[in-house]
């Protein structure tokens, strides 16, 4: 049988769906890691195989910070971060599986502000796997801030497009919009130019509820392709309780739409959006006991959108 990516193949955005190489849509699906600095362990091959086979996922996100603790931009080690890139890229392709390579920007709000390293950084990594159908490129994580508009980012994006243009041509774009990835409904009514591009909408089921959803049918209603790159189902800072009620209005709408979505985060830190049990030392085969309920809920939900 054909992996995913074999029978896919490279993908495009046609209208607001994205669509496989034969045009026919698809969903991706899957988790993102946490920090990659903070939890490189969790890029391994019988993790993303795990993922693959017992949870259903047929992608990867690559979560690298640019301002955080050890972040590309704050003191961390590029080299090393490049290179775990590398490694979970690797791993996707020979898995089946396609990867996000995300510029994981958070606190440092405007994306401009380090917009001479994401050219850099985006440069060469378009340049190595240019070839390679499987990559996506995440350009901006969560802007956010009062003067970080949608024109803001806009003007970033606009640095970034062609950088990555240049190389990858046809690959698939995720661009970040205002107010931590949620303003999908300003970006469609100002849309950038570039046709093999998604805007990220970005859910946490305990915070986020019938106001971003309308937000998200607005958007898609207006013709802009939406992403789900990052969604839990607990509350926005990643912990508390969670909505499980909320998270079903999710589910519903990402059914409705057959939108792409992916989980926060393979990570066993101690808090609720962690999808392994922070007693849990084991970085692939987990057993259902040693997942957090946030991990039995995605998995169950990959599980049942796998088919
Ligand atoms: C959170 C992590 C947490 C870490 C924090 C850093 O879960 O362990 O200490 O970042 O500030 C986002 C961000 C994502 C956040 C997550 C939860 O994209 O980086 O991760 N979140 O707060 N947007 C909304 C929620």
């Amino acid at each position: 049988m054909k992996n995913y990516l074999e029978a896919h193949g490279a993908l495009h955005v046609a209208g607001t769906k994205l669509v496989d190489a034969a045009g026919k849509p698809v969903q991706l699906r899957g988790v993102s890691t946490l920090g990659l600095a903070w939890y490189p362990e969790f890029v391994n091959e019988a993790a993303f195989r795990t993922l693959r086979d017992d949870w259903g996922a047929n992608t990867v996100r690559l979560a690298m910070y640019t301002c955080e603790e050890g972040g590309y931009m704050t003191g961390g080690d590029k080299a090393a971060l490049e290179a775990l890139i590398d490694k979970g890229v690797k791993l996707c392709a020979a898995l089946g599986m396609y990867a996000i390579v995300d510029w994981h920007i958070l606190s440092d709000g405007d994306p401009n502000i380090h917009a001479d390293a994401a050219e850099d950084f985006f440069r060469r990594t378009c340049a190595r796997y240019a070839d390679q159908p499987h990559v996506l490129y995440e350009i901006c994580n969560e802007p956010n801030g009062q003067d970080v508009t949608w024109p803001v980012v806009k003007r970033y994006a606009q640095r970034i497009i062609p950088v990555i243009r240049a190389h990858a041509p046809r690959a698939v774009i995720l661009c970040g919009t205002p107010t931590w990835s949620q303003d999908v409904d300003l970006a469609a009514m100002d849309p950038l130019e570039d046709g093999n591009l998604m805007y990220t909408l970005h859910f946490y089921a305990a915070t986020h509820k019938d106001y971003l959803r309308d937000k998200a049918e607005k958007a898609i209603a207006a013709g802009a392709p939406v992403f789900i790159s990052e969604c839990s189902i607990c509350d926005a800072s990643g912990d508390g309780t969670i909505d499980y009620e909320s998270g079903a209005a999710w589910r519903a709408l990402i059914g409705r739409h057959g939108l792409s979505y992916i989980a926060w985060s393979l990570s066993n830190r101690d808090e609720s959006a962690a999808l392994v049990r922070a007693e849990c030392d084991r970085t692939a085969d987990w057993a259902e006991e040693e997942l957090t309920d946030t991990g039995r809920w995605f998995r169950a939900a990959l599980r049942e959108d796998r088919g």
